[in-house]
Formats: C-alpha cells, structure tokens, sequence
C-alpha cells in the first residue's frame, strides 16, 4: 500500500516523465507517442520506488533489471531514466538523431541504463528468462521486469518464453502487459483478438492479475502480491490507453507513430501544469 506522500510524488514524477516524453518526441517531430505514454504511470512507480537501482553505478550487478520489450516506447523511459539522474536532461533532446545515445528504440550499449537491447517485439520475455534464470542459479534477491505489449502478445516467440519461465519456477521474473487495446494499424481486437489473455497466462502457468494501469496504488499491491509468491513467474495485464495523459493523440489509433511539433507538445506539456 502506498502512503499518501508516496502517491502524490510518484504521481508527480510520472507527470515529469509525461512532459519529457513528449518533449522528446516533439522535439525529433515523430515517434511513438501512444504506446510511450501508456506505460509512463508503470516506470514511475518502478523508477520511482520498486527497482533497486543506482544511477551513479548504472552496471551495479545487485540492481533489479528492466526489459522494455516494445522497445519503440523507449523515449518514455529515456525521459524516466534521464529524470532519475543515469544521464543529462539535455541528452533528450537527441533523440534519433545522429551519433545519439538514445536511438528510436532501447539499446544496452548505447544508454545508460538500459538493460536490453529490444525492438524486434516478441524477443524480450525470452531475454528476460534467461535473465530471470541467471539470477536463480546465482541464488541473487534482485528482480527481472519485462513489459511486453498486447499487438506484441501476438508473436509465438512470447509463448515459448511464458513456458519456458513457468517450467523452470521464475519466480523473479515479473512481467507487465500493457494492454491499451490498439497495435500499430488499428485495435488488437480488430487485427488479431487476444482473446481471454488473463486466461491464457494462467494456464501457460504465470500468477496472473489485471489491473488498472493508470493507478500507481493498484500496480504497487500486485507488485507486492506477485513477489509473495514462490515458484511461478508473474504476469501483471495493465489496462492502459495508448496517448494517456495527451488530449492530441489520447486513445487514438492513430497515434502509434505520430508526426507532432514542438508547439503541440509544449500545449499538451502545459495541460499537464
Ligand atoms: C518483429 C517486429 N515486427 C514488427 C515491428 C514493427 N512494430 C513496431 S511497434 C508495432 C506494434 C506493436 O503493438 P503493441 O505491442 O500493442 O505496442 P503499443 O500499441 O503499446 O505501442 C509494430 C508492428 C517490430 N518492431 N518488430
């Protein structure tokens, strides 16, 4: 349970990581506004509370690990992370630009603090296993954190992972699916429905719960119930919407991969005020 002085500043770091996210992208001109925003209220509260970091030692081996699976989103978590002090503010504004160190998409030898390299989708949870594995023969009390998306859901190669993770009792791998309903060319019911996704989960082996993701209190109770238990990997299905906290591309399909310019950004910055 988060106490009140907890809520609001995590609540307040996740309205600075939503001014810098879109501060980013608007300042590039394009990029993957909608599935960034939607998982902005989950990093707060990993970034802000959950993980054991430390951003002077970004390499610390007793730090938590995070794998973005939808690596597209990694603007969102270049904003959380430069917030957090791994890099200079200022490094946000070079975005996708040559010789960055912040590329479109998350890239571990490029970023500090970035665990995984990601982007081609359905490949993290299986990075995050083998990850999650080491940690099991090492006897280590640090976690893995995946967030995969729900379009992402869709490639085999998550499920191979979900059997993988369950057999051999991943019990510190915690996974998130942010699921905002919509994929890069309409909703995820309209192009392949995931259909009872909980369901699935569960019976690939995973402690599975569903929650709202826009609720920092919500997402620390089942972070917290997920860790009580033994043996099992975690599955956390957020309901999300994609553009959350944007009143320019909030719950838009189109916003997947958004062409804005600066002065929208600064208007949706300021509605945040
Ligand atoms: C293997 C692979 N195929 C296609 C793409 C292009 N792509 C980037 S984002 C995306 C849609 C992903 O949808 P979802 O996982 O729901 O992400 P969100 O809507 O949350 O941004 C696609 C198809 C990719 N990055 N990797």
């Amino acid at each position: 349970m988060l106490a009140s002085e907890q809520s609001k500043q995590l609540a307040s770091f996740a309205k600075e990581i939503r001014k810098n996210t879109l501060f980013t992208i608007g300042n590039l001109g394009v990029g993957h506004i909608g599935g960034a925003l939607s998982i902005v209220d989950l990093l707060a509260l990993l970034y802000g509370k959950v993980m054991r970091i430390d951003p002077t030692n970004p390499v610390w081996e007793e730090r938590d690990l995070l794998v973005l699976s939808k690596g597209h989103a990694g603007p969102a978590l270049y904003a959380t992370l430069a917030l957090k002090g791994f890099f200079p503010m200022e490094e946000l504004k070079t975005l996708n630009q040559g010789g960055t160190n912040l590329p479109s998409h998350c890239d571990r030898t490029k970023t500090k603090g970035i665990d995984m390299t990601t982007g081609s989708l359905g490949q993290g949870l299986s990075a995050a296993c083998g990850l999650a594995y080491a940690i099991q023969m090492d006897k280590k009390d640090t976690y893995v954190y995946a967030i995969i998306g729900d379009g992402e859901s869709q490639e085999g190669q998550n499920w191979e992972a979900a059997m993988f993770a369950s057999h051999y009792q991943l019990d510190h791998l915690i996974a998130f699916t942010d699921y905002n309903k919509m994929q890069i060319d309409g909703t995820t019911d309209e192009i392949l429905n995931l259909g009872d996704i909980e369901g699935k989960w569960n019976s690939f082996g995973w402690f599975t719960q569903r929650i709202d993701g826009h609720d920092l209190s919500a997402m620390d109770n089942a972070i917290e119930t997920a860790k009580l238990q033994r043996g099992k990997p975690a599955m956390i299905i957020l309901d999300t919407i994609k553009g959350k906290g944007a009143a320019f591309c909030e719950g838009n399909v189109a916003n997947h991969n958004m062409a804005f310019d600066l002065n929208t950004a600064n208007e949706a910055i300021a509605a945040l005020e």
